[in-house]
């Protein structure tokens, strides 16, 4: 029986089934019946764990294999025809090439397996922001995570109907079963030198092959929603960007929206759904990692959060860090790579007590003087937004919500100050595509100290980073007076013990105050060679537990740090070539002037 009478949808399937030779191909419909099937499935082969019902009621463990466990980054590419439109910072093979190299791949590749498609919307479906695709996948692990992180089933099929346009995102674990043969519990995925993570974006295509993991394996989340929609948003004048969006209001009761740009694992999802400490300010979540936004109507830049489910890093989430994600995973949630309990529960490192014992993410016995960690540092939970006590009620508004405010940053131990505002639009350009970070768990190749990673985006512009900052200079321009206040904020500057100075979290409130009366005009700052910047007194600090000498000296700009910068710079920018805009080289050369004589 057809579930869909789009005779190129059924044209492709025809051909990836040809190709990837499944035993059996089954359109999911997004049911609760279809996620309890495969969820018992999978708990009867030994992939996923049940949790404890009275504990965790509808939660699963699974154990990816050691290998894969993060996104990779040397194995993602951006084939277009020609080298110069992917750019200096992205991978690039010749598209007939990779697709070549791939369709080898791809060759039998679901023998013994199940082929799912499943039609998802990224977005509310019917929303005029939102896109349809379609992933072919042979994990059942995917399929019951995509349930959760995007809409799927027959209403997208419906809104296609027989002619409308979808993205195919073809993804495979790349590991074939021979007659007979099982997973026998274990992840399937294929050695790092088989795995490619690519992108045709000259033909809104993806091929995902041999990982099953995150950003590799959901490829609605990073490959979609990020790399093809970035470049499809600079094609039709709109933006896709790696940034969580909140609503602040204040005690008066007005609304300030704001989006932020920090590096996978430097505090989107911890943010956007933060209690804040400072008096009678409110927080809502409206997403915690994606934000597409269009000029609206009213000229205003309009973000929605394509996603409908937060996939969190575990560690580090608590009831003091992170109230609100710890209700959210309380049920109907799927944690991959954390500690199983002996009680039947989940633990990660820093969650709010020390288990005395538990199963690792390897599958080993565990306890606290084990000498390692329980969790992978890269240990996700996936969880539905809509179970976030604090999500607003306009989350799926599909006319979205209005940006006041941008924010980038990056994760630094020293030289960033706490926070530092643009003068104006082609400053805060500037200064989100100089942002620079140390590495994380979240990707498994990064082997640089720090890197630059411009807007949090250096591994999702689908397309030139030169190009990308062109087209952020020129939404500014479109936006004119609607144009949302810049800011870099740094959460993560450390004292001589490696401990953090700020106390972070909640008490980021105070930093988002200011901004938002930086907004209303009713903040004071003095104007600094970074932008404008506050000083203790224009920081609400009434009950923060924190030494005046120590913010003053997070408030600090440490010139010659920053004159050691300049090189590092220079030496990213350097590759964009012809393509760096003239605007960001007046930046440059204003900044280092600034830097050195003012
Ligand atoms: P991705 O999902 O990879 O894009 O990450 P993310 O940007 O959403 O990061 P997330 O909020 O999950 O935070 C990652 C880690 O940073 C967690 O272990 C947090 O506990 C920690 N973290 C988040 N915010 C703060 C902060 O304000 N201060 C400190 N010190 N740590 C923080
Ligand atoms: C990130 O790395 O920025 C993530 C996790 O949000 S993943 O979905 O794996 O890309
Ligand atoms: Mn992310």
């Amino acid at each position: 029986m057809s579930v869909t009478k789009h005779k190129e949808l059924l044209a492709w399937v025809e051909e990836i089934q040809a190709m990837c030779k499944p035993d059996e191909v089954v359109w999911c419909d997004g049911t609760k019946e279809e996620y309890d099937r495969l969820m018992n499935e999978m708990v009867e082969s030994g992939m996923a764990i049940k949790l404890n019902e009275d504990k965790r009621p509808n939660s699963f463990l699974f154990r990816s294999d050691p290998s894969d466990v993060a996104r990779v980054e040397d194995r993602t590419y951006i084939a277009t025809r020609k080298q110069v439109d992917a750019g200096p910072t992205n991978n690039w093979i010749d598209p007939v090439e990779l697709k070549k190299t791939m369709t080898e791949l791809y060759d039998g590749c679901m023998r013994g397996r199940t082929m799912f498609v499943i039609p998802f919307s990224m977005g509310p479906v019917g929303s005029p922001i939102a896109k349809v695709g379609i992933e072919i996948t042979d994990s059942p692990y995917v399929v019951v995570n995509m349930h959760i992180m995007t809409r799927v089933g027959q209403p997208v099929l419906d809104v296609l109907g027989e002619d409308g346009q979808f993205i195919p995102c073809l993804h495979s674990v790349g590991k074939p079963l021979g007659p007979g043969e099982s997973d026998n519990g274990q992840w399937p995925c294929a050695p790092i030198e088989k795995k490619y993570i690519a992108h045709f974006p000259e033909e809104n295509l993806i091929w995902s092959f041999g990982s099953g993991y995150g950003g590799n394996a959901l490829l609605g989340k990073k490959c979609l929603a990020l790399r093809i929609a970035s470049a499809l948003a600079r094609r039709e004048g709109w933006m896709a960007e790696h940034m969580l969006i909140l609503r602040l209001t204040s005690p008066e009761g007005k609304q300030f929206h704001i989006a932020a740009a920090f590096p996978s694992a430097c505090g989107k999802t911890n943010l956007a759904m933060m209690v804040p400490t400072v008096k009678d300010w409110k927080v809502e979540c409206i997403g915690d990692d994606i934000a597409w936004m269009k000029i609206g109507p009213d000229g205003t830049l309009r973000a929605i959060n394509p996603e409908s489910g937060f996939f969190g890093v575990a560690p580090g989430t608590n009831y003091k860090t992170n109230p609100m994600a710890m209700e959210t995973v309380k049920e109907n949630s799927i944690f991959t790579n954390c500690v199983l309990t002996d009680d039947g529960d989940i633990w990660w490192e820093d969650m709010d007590y020390v288990a005395e014992h538990g199963i690792d993410w390897k599958g080993n016995e565990w306890t606290p003087d084990s000498g390692r960690n329980g969790a992978h540092p890269n240990a996700r939970f996936t969880t539905p937004a809509a179970q976030c006590p604090i999500i607003s009620e306009n989350w799926e508004d599909p006319a979205g919500v209005p940006i006041d405010i941008f924010i980038f940053g990056g994760r630094r131990s020293d030289v960033m100050p706490l926070v530092h505002e643009a003068v104006d639009w082609d400053h805060g350009v500037f200064m989100g595509a100089s942002a620079a970070s140390e590495p994380t768990a979240a990707a498994l190749d990064v082997k640089k100290k720090i890197r630059r990673d411009p807007m949090a985006m250096l591994p999702f512009a689908g397309y030139n980073i030169g190009e990308y900052w062109q087209h952020w200079f020129e939404m500014g321009d479109k936006l004119g007076d609607k144009q949302p206040k810049i800011f870099y904020v740094n959460w993560f500057r450390r004292d001589e013990n490696r401990k953090f100075i700020w106390p972070g979290f909640g008490e980021n409130s105070r930093i988002l105050k200011w901004m938002c009366e930086r907004v209303d005009g009713k903040a004071d700052a003095v104007e600094t060679p970074l932008g404008f910047m506050p000083q203790v007194k224009d920081i609400d600090i009434d009950g923060l537990d924190m030494d005046t000498k120590a913010l003053e000296g997070i408030l600090e700009i440490d010139r010659e740090a920053f004159v050691s910068e300049f090189e590092d710079l220079d030496e990213f920018m350097q590759p964009v070539g012809d393509k760096l805009p003239k605007r960001m080289k007046n930046q440059i050369e204003r900044f280092k002037d600034r830097m050195k004589n003012s």
